[in-house]
C-alpha cells in the first residue's frame, strides 16, 4: 500500500512538473471569428467576370447596352466549375451584376436582365446555374452584386437603395448557401440611368445602408464574409495587381482613411479583423477581350502572385473571364492547371519533417516545439509569458537543400509576430539566410523565399511578437527553379533592352512573330530597333534544359517616324520606355504625333504611371486623325486597375494624330501620361 501511494505520489508530481506553463497563452484582442478562421484555411477562391460587357468588349458597360447580345451559345457552368475545382480553387464568386446594372438572375427589380435576353429564351438564370454547379461539385459559392448601378434611373435617389436591398434579398433567399459576398467599391459616376446620361454622385458609406445589407446576408448566411461596404469583414488588399504586403497584419481600424497603402499592410495597432483578399485576374483585364488572348498570365507570373497573396497572410480571388461562348477559354484553363501543379510540387516534400526541433523557451509540454511539424493546425508550440521573443532551430542528420520556408501562427489568439530572420549552419559555419522580401509579419501563413541553401541546420530567431509567440506550423521546401520570361523594352534612342532576372540563364529571342528557342538569336546585348514589329524572348538554361514562357513585346514606330508638335515641352517622358516618368497635360489639351509620312492608323497605347501611390489616371478621351474625329471613349476601372490601355479600330490612313484627355480619376485639372504610341499597320 505504502508503495502504491509513493506511486500515485509521484506520477502526480511528475505530471504535475510536465503541465507547468500548460496554461493557453491569453488572446491578443482583436482576434478573428471562428467564420474568419474557416476563412482563412480556404486560401485560394475564384472570381468569374461575365455578362453584357463580355458581349461588348468592355470593362465597365455603360448601362445603355442592349439586352439582346447576352447570348452564350455553349454556356457550361459545369465546365468553369470542374476546372476551378481542378486548379485547387475552394470556391467561386459570381458577378450576378456589374456596374452596368445588367443582372444575370431572374429579377423582378428591373427589366435590364437575362429575363430579356436571347439566352435560353429569357429562361436562363447564371446564379442558379452556377450554384447548381457548385453544389453537384462541392465548390463553395459567393456573389458580386455591384452596388453602383449605371443603368437604373433612380440611381442616387432613395428609390434606388429599396431596389438593391431587394436584389440581396433574391439573392440571398434563392441559391442556397452562399461563403462570400463582394460590395464593390466603385462608384464612378456618369452613366445611362434610364436614358439621363449624366453623371450623379453619392456618399457610399451612406447611402447604400451597408449594416442593412449585412443583417440580411448574415441573417440567412451566418458564415459568409463580407467584402467591402461599411460593415466588411474581409478586406481589399488596395491594388488589383495580385500583391499584399509582405508586412500584413489582419487587422485594421476601419475609422481610419482607408488609403491603399494602409490596406495593403494593415495595422499592428487596427481595432477589427478584417484579413486582405487580393484579387486580380489572370488576364489584364476583368471581362474577357480577344485582344487579350496572348496576354494571360505566364505560370511564373500566377505563381509569384501566389506567393505574394497566400505566401503573404491573404487570401488569393483569382479571376477568370468567361468568354464569348459562355467557357473558361482553353488557354486559361490550361495555364492554370499547370500553375497549380507547380504550386503543388513546389511544396510537395516538407524537409522538416524528421527534423530536431529545438527552442530557448517552450510552455510546457502542451506547447512543445515539436507541436510546428505534427501537421496538426490545432496544436502549437508557445513561449512562457513576458517571452515575446524566441529562436527555434531545426537539425537534419545530412545536409539539405532548401528554398522555401512556411510559417503559420495559432491565429485564434490573435496576430503577434511583427519581425523575423533566419539563419543556416553548414559543416559549423553560420550564414544568414537572404529572403527575397522583407520578414516582418507571419500572420495565419507566411512563406519566405530565398535562393537555394544547403545546411544542416536551420534557425529562425523571432525578434518581436506583440507577446508571448504561438506557432502552430513551420515547413521547408526546396522548390525546382523556375525561370521567369525576361523584360523587354525599347528606349528613347530606340536601344531594345532584353533582360533576364535568373542571372545564369541565357536569352533567345525572335523579330519575326515566330516563338523563340534555343536557337534563336541569343541576345548579348541591346540592339537598335526603330520600327514596328513584334519581339518575343526566352529565358534559357543551358544546364537544365530549362525554358521560360514567351514575353512578347509589341513596339510601334518610333520617333524617327513621327514628331510630337504639341504640347511644346516634356514630350519626351512619354516615349522613354519609362513606366514611371510622366508627362502631365490640362484636361482638353491635345497631345499631337506628326508622322514624316502618311501611316495606315489602327490604334494607339496609352501607359499611365505605374508608381504605386500614382493618380490622375486618364479617363475619358476623343482621337482625331488628321483633325476627323474617330474615336471617343472611357477607360473603365483604370483606376483600380492601371494597366497599358490598347484601343484597336479599322485602320486609317492619315498623318497626323491627335489625343485629347479630357478627365482623369481624381476629377483634377490634368491628366498623366508615362508612355505612349500609335498603331500602324
Ligand atoms: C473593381 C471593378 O470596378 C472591376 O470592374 C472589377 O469588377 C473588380 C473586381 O473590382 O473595382
Amino acid at each position: 500500500m505504502k508503495k502504491i501511494l509513493l506511486y500515485i505520489f509521484t506520477i502526480s508530481i511528475l505530471s504535475s512538473c510536465s503541465n507547468v506553463g500548460n496554461h493557453v497563452p491569453e488572446a491578443i484582442e482583436p482576434i478573428p471569428t471562428q467564420q474568419q478562421i474557416d476563412w482563412h484555411k480556404l486560401e485560394t477562391y475564384a472570381f468569374v467576370h461575365f455578362g453584357l460587357n463580355t458581349y461588348n468588349d468592355l470593362e465597365w458597360g455603360y448601362g445603355n447596352t442592349p439586352v439582346s447580345t447576352f447570348n452564350p451559345t455553349e454556356l457550361d457552368c459545369e465546365q468553369w466549375v470542374m476546372t476551378l475545382k481542378q486548379c485547387g480553387m475552394k470556391g467561386v464568386i459570381l458577378t450576378a451584376k456589374h456596374h452596368d446594372g445588367f443582372c444575370l438572375w431572374q429579377t423582378k427589380t428591373t427589366d435590364y436582365s437575362i429575363a430579356n435576353s436571347p439566352y435560353k429564351n429569357g429562361k436562363g438564370d447564371m446564379v442558379k446555374e452556377l450554384s447548381d454547379a457548385c453544389k453537384k461539385h462541392g465548390l463553395k459559392f459567393g456573389l458580386y452584386l455591384s452596388p453602383w448601378d449605371r443603368n437604373h434611373a433612380q440611381y442616387a435617389y432613395d428609390e434606388y437603395v429599396e431596389v438593391y436591398h431587394k436584389q440581396i434579398d433574391e439573392l440571398t433567399s434563392n441559391y442556397g448557401e452562399l461563403f462570400e459576398f463582394w460590395f464593390d467599391g466603385a462608384n464612378g459616376g456618369n452613366g445611362y440611368y434610364g436614358g439621363t446620361n449624366e453623371s450623379r454622385s453619392i456618399n457610399a458609406k451612406e447611402y447604400y445602408n451597408y449594416e442593412r445589407a449585412r443583417d440580411t446576408i448574415l441573417k440567412r448566411h451566418p458564415n459568409a464574409m463580407i467584402f467591402g461596404g461599411t460593415c466588411q469583414t474581409i478586406r481589399w488588399v488596395g491594388n488589383e495587381q495580385g500583391w499584399a504586403g509582405d508586412t500584413d497584419w489582419c487587422m485594421i481600424n476601419p475609422e481610419m482613411d482607408n488609403n491603399h497603402q494602409y490596406l495593403t499592410r494593415g495595422s499592428a495597432n487596427g481595432t477589427h479583423w478584417i484579413p486582405a483578399e487580393v484579387d486580380v485576374s489572370i488576364r489584364p483585364g476583368w471581362f474577357y477581350h480577344k485582344r487579350e488572348d496572348h496576354q494571360v498570365k505566364s505560370i511564373a507570373h500566377l505563381t509569384d502572385i501566389y506567393y505574394r497573396s497566400v505566401g503573404h497572410n491573404a487570401n488569393l480571388l483569382l479571376n477568370f473571364p468567361i468568354n464569348l461562348d459562355g467557357k473558361i477559354p482553353a488557354l486559361d484553363s490550361i495555364r492554370a492547371l499547370e500553375w497549380y501543379n507547380v504550386i503543388s510540387n513546389d511544396l510537395k516534400d516538407n524537409i522538416l519533417k524528421d527534423a530536431k526541433v529545438n527552442v530557448d523557451s517552450e510552455r510546457g509540454s502542451k506547447f512543445k516545439a515539436e507541436n510546428v511539424i505534427d501537421d496538426d493546425w490545432d496544436t502549437y508550440w508557445a513561449t512562457e509569458d513576458d517571452y515575446n521573443f524566441g529562436t527555434i532551430s531545426f537539425t537534419f542528420d545530412n545536409p539539405v537543400k532548401m528554398n522555401r520556408v512556411v510559417l503559420q501562427e495559432y491565429i485564434p489568439l490573435g496576430q503577434r509576430v511583427s519581425d523575423f530572420y533566419m539563419e543556416g549552419e553548414l559543416n559549423g559555419k553560420w550564414f544568414k539566410i537572404n529572403a527575397f522580401d522583407t520578414l516582418s509579419t507571419i500572420g495565419y501563413k507566411r512563406i519566405v523565399r530565398f535562393n537555394t541553401v544547403e545546411l544542416d541546420k536551420l534557425i529562425i530567431y523571432f525578434e518581436e511578437s506583440r507577446g508571448p509567440l504561438c506557432i502552430n506550423n513551420i515547413e521547408a521546401y526546396c522548390a525546382p527553379v523556375l525561370l521567369t520570361e525576361p523584360s523587354i523594352s525599347r528606349d528613347y534612342d530606340n536601344y531594345v533592352k532584353i533582360e533576364s532576372s535568373d542571372k545564369d540563364a541565357a536569352v533567345f529571342y525572335t523579330l519575326d512573330g515566330s516563338e523563340p528557342d534555343e536557337n534563336s538569336l541569343r541576345y548579348d546585348k541591346p540592339f537598335i530597333f526603330n520600327k514596328n514589329g513584334i519581339v518575343k524572348a526566352i529565358s534559357y538554361d543551358v544546364e537544365s534544359n530549362n525554358k521560360s514562357a514567351v514575353a512578347i513585346k509589341e513596339l510601334d514606330l518610333s520617333h524617327d517616324f513621327f514628331s510630337i508638335i504639341e504640347p511644346a515641352e516634356g514630350t519626351r517622358k512619354i516615349i522613354d520606355a519609362n513606366i514611371y516618368s510622366t508627362m502631365y497635360i490640362d484636361n482638353n489639351e491635345p497631345l499631337t504625333f506628326e508622322f514624316n509620312e502618311e501611316q495606315n492608323i489602327c490604334g494607339f497605347r496609352y501607359l499611365p504611371n505605374q508608381s504605386r501611390d500614382a493618380s490622375r489616371h486618364i479617363v475619358d478621351y476623343e482621337l482625331y486623325i488628321d483633325g476627323k474625329l474617330i474615336k471617343s471613349g472611357t477607360f473603365g476601372n483604370i483606376k483600380n486597375n492601371p494597366i497599358e490601355q490598347v484601343v484597336r479600330f479599322e485602320e486609317i490612313k492619315g498623318k497626323t494624330v491627335t489625343f485629347v484627355p479630357s478627365r482623369n480619376t481624381d476629377g483634377s485639372r490634368n491628366c498623366g501620361i508615362a508612355e505612349f504610341s500609335i498603331i500602324t499597320k
